[in-house]
């Protein structure tokens, strides 16, 4: 997009008394993990020319998902919603479609005065670290102030008149990985991780948890990895001071009611065959198959080699909202 920006409209910017970076519309966290929550607050610093300003609008990215604005005294609320652009898994139940504007008006903030204005959402699981802009534009009794600008592709720190407020999208860090749970029938399958394999290895382990929340009894009895050759259901176990593993050929089953920890030293399901190593934080995807519930698409998070669990996996849960 263009923006015409008069030699005055430029006089004005570099007149405000504020340092620049903060006589620009910013926004005061800037950086934000994918998968995890965000709040947004969004610093108004003066008014268009002058004047106060009436309306504020707030343009969401496709990148924050199941945002809720704050309501402002003095101010009227409203959001426009829209399709998002990547449908957003909400613990096993896709939701298409959010807030994409938020809109505060019928406000009065005078032009020598500050404001903040806040909502929260989720940076969508499935982004890339990148960044990403919050358009903000600021309506007054005549005139606007439009944050709008983004930098062009090939150029991220080009020197723009009225930048659109920028948010660094970065990946959760080792230990702060968003696990997901799963649901298959009425089984779910809660926070699947497995661990780095050294260069040439042949096996790996995975490890979850099943909990059974209906009335029959089903068994998992395998599934697949692409990496591997073919994936079996094992059990560990010490014998006369050994640890041994064999194979479950019917399966583990996981009665009505009841949760079933895979884990290290104790049942696991074997990727055996594996042509390529697992990287440590660099999730996978594959399915396990259930004799009765079918089989279920699941990605496992990668720890270190030789990590006894995933960090900080927890029960399953990030940082998101419950509902
Ligand atoms: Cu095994």
């Amino acid at each position: 997009m263009k923006i015409a920006l008069t030699a005055a409209a430029s006089a004005i910017l570099f007149a405000c008394p504020l340092s620049n970076a903060s006589a620009h519309s910013t926004l005061e966290i800037s950086q934000a993990t994918i998968g995890s929550s965000y709040k947004g607050v969004v610093r108004v610093p003066h008014g268009c020319n002058g004047q106060a300003t009436q309306t504020l609008r707030v343009s969401i990215p496709d990148e924050i998902v199941n945002v809720k604005p704050m309501p402002k005294a003095g101010w009227q609320l409203s959001t426009k919603k829209g399709p998002y652009a990547t449908p957003f898994n909400n613990h096993g139940k896709m939701i298409h479609e959010g807030v994409k504007e938020i809109v505060w008006s019928g406000g009065n903030l005078a032009d020598e005065n500050y404001d903040e204005f806040i909502f929260t959402g989720t940076i969508s699981p499935g982004t890339l670290p990148k960044a990403t802009y919050v358009p903000v534009v600021q309506e007054c009794a005549n005139g606007t102030e439009k944050w709008i600008e983004i930098p062009p592709a090939h150029d991220a720190n080009a020197k723009l008149k009225a930048p659109a407020p920028v948010l660094q999208l970065v990946a959760a860090a080792q230990g702060q990985t968003v696990s997901k749970d799963y649901m298959i029938g009425a089984l779910k399958i809660s926070a699947p991780w497995t661990r780095a394999t050294p260069k040439g290895a042949q096996v790996g382990g995975g490890y979850l948890k099943i909990t059974n929340t209906g009335k029959e009894s089903d068994r998992l009895t395998g599934g697949t990895l692409p990496i591997a050759g073919r994936l079996e259901v094992h059990e560990m176990s010490t014998d006369n001071g050994m640890m041994k593993m064999r194979q479950l050929v019917q399966g583990l089953e996981i009665k009505p009611g009841e949760s079933v920890e895979l884990k290290p030293g104790g049942y696991h399901v074997m990727f055996m065959q594996l042509k390529e190593p697992l990287t440590a934080g660099k999730p996978i995807k594959g399915t396990l198959v259930f004799e009765k519930a079918g089989s279920v698409e699941i990605e496992y998070q990668v720890a270190p080699i030789g990590a006894s669990a995933m960090p900080a996996a927890g029960s399953g849960h990030g940082e998101h909202d419950h509902h």
